[in-house]
């Protein structure tokens, strides 16, 4: 999926309405609309990158961001715990090629997860 057919682009660029939680140069956070949790955010980088597959030592300075912005929001929202989940390709149960970081909360979270 390139990025003009890609669902994610199109809510960086707002073609697609979304509950956005944070925007900055790089990166967007917005709430999940199929929630698997009371809090279930995603943050994508704006640029199109499909999944972790594609980071590389030339743009592993966006996965840092993307882990210090799950900070930064599970300060301001204050959660005592969460979990960061990031999905990729089909078996591990990624739909959306484009880099996303699920952050989950305020529930009892599963280990193993299945
Ligand atoms: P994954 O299965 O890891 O690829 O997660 C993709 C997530 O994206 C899934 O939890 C549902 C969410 N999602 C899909 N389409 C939209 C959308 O149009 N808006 C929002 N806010 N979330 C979406």
């Amino acid at each position: 999926m390139n990025s003009d057919s890609c669902i994610f682009c199109k809510i960086v660029n707002k073609e697609i309405p979304s509950e956005i939680v944070h925007e900055d140069d790089e990166l967007l956070a917005f709430r999940d609309i199929s929630p698997q949790a009371p809090v279930h955010l995603l943050i994508i980088p704006k640029q199109h990158i499909k999944s972790t597959e594609e980071i590389n030592d030339s743009n592993c300075h966006i996965a840092g961001k993307i882990i210090s912005l799950a900070s930064s929001l599970g300060r301001k929202l204050k959660l005592n715990s969460y979990r960061l989940v990031f999905n990729t390709n089909e078996s591990a149960g990624q739909t959306v090629f484009h880099l996303h970081c699920h952050l989950l909360a305020g529930r009892q979270m599963n280990w193993p997860p299945g």
